[in-house]
């Protein structure tokens, strides 16, 4: 295999990592960009595992691919890269590719402060604020989020049972909120609800299957959100998202917020028009909104929109040489 060169600039979204790889990207097959993900996943997964594995990533990271769009009144469209494989849907990595495509003249919107994106879960609208050149704040309208199942029964070692909710914002999250075995994230170190995450993420997985009800690419529970008591006073929740082997989202997880805030409005926590301002683990925020009730196959659901920063810290030119280097495609230990 040849070397590859891809041109990545590098972001964090409240405190998560962005890696934007704006050229070098494979040519993908597909109608759209859920299409194009089976295709990416097929014959180009180790560009993935190269750009965010060790020793040219690291745990926690995560990018994004950029595309022409597939319908012409859309601006991009982005397939999501990670640790974990190839996300449906990423907030905080969509925060993060729209600060860098424009703050770094990607693209060109043709309504100034808005962008139509295509992204596999389905359409993401953007709306963002500039400040000079920079791009001061991203709200991203997300697709149909709702509550998928509750009070599941299970599992999870020293902690004994656990009863958690299924819900779907972009990606399927079990979220695990305070009760008798579980007091909060706050008591326990990260390195502690990343082993726990693996061995009930596991659990769930044997025990339960989660599919879209209109895309069926988009299917098993990936991702543990565990819950605690906010830093911030004002906000209305905090947690830390559990994703891949070994991260833990150091933002408050776009797909996870809006999960989160569908698991709300399903009980009765959260109406239309309200604020939910979400906490992350190093205390960082998002700010959520439900944009629209609506239903999704069976589900009652709603249509979230979530708001945060992002901040472009580098370019980089990555070079992947499988001839050359034995680490080319990445390592996980
Ligand atoms: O922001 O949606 C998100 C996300 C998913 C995994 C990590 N971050």
């Amino acid at each position: 295999m040849a070397s590859k060169t891809f041109f990545c600039i590098d972001a964090h979204t409240c405190g998560n990592p962005v890696r934007v790889v704006a050229g070098g990207g494979p040519l993908l097959e597909g109608n759209n960009m859920s299409e194009k993900r089976q295709h990416f996943l097929r014959e180009y997964d180790w560009i993935r595992t190269g750009l965010m594995f060790e020793p040219r990533g690291h745990d926690m990271m995560s990018g994004s691919i950029l595309y022409p769009p597939s319908d012409p009144a859309n601006d991009v469209g982005i397939l999501f890269i990670e640790t974990s494989g190839c996300l449906p849907m990423c907030g905080h990595g969509t925060i993060g590719t729209v600060t860098v495509m424009i703050e770094h003249g990607l693209i060109r919107p043709r309504t100034p402060g808005q962008l139509r994106l295509e992204t596999p879960a389905g359409l993401v609208l953007a709306n963002y604020n500039l400040e000079g050149n920079k791009v001061k704040s991203v709200r991203i309208r997300n697709v149909k989020s709702y509550l998928a199942a509750e009070n599941i029964a299970t599992e999870c070692p020293d902690l004994g049972a656990l009863t958690v909710d299924v819900a779907y914002g972009g990606n399927f999250y079990a979220i695990v909120d305070i009760q008798e075995n579980f007091p909060g994230l706050e008591h326990y170190k990260a390195e502690q609800l990343i082993a726990w995450s693996r061995e009930l993420r596991k659990k769930l997985q044997e025990d339960h299957d989660f599919v879209h009800p209109e895309n069926e690419t988009i299917c098993g529970l990936s991702h543990i959100q565990w819950t605690g008591k906010t830093i911030d006073p004002k906000a209305s929740a905090r947690n830390a998202v559990f994703y891949g082997d070994k991260a833990i989202d150091r933002s408050p997880c776009g797909t996870g917020t809006s999960a989160r805030m569908a698991q709300w409005y399903a009980q009765g926590k959260l109406q239309a028009g309200d604020e939910f301002v979400h906490e992350s683990i190093i205390g960082s925020q998002f700010i959520g909104r439900i944009e629209e009730e609506t239903t999704l196959g069976d589900y009652k659901a709603i249509v979230p929109s979530i708001e945060g920063w992002a901040r472009v810290y580098g370019l980089n030119t990555i070079t992947i040489d499988p001839d050359d280097d034995p680490y080319a495609h990445g390592f996980t230990v």
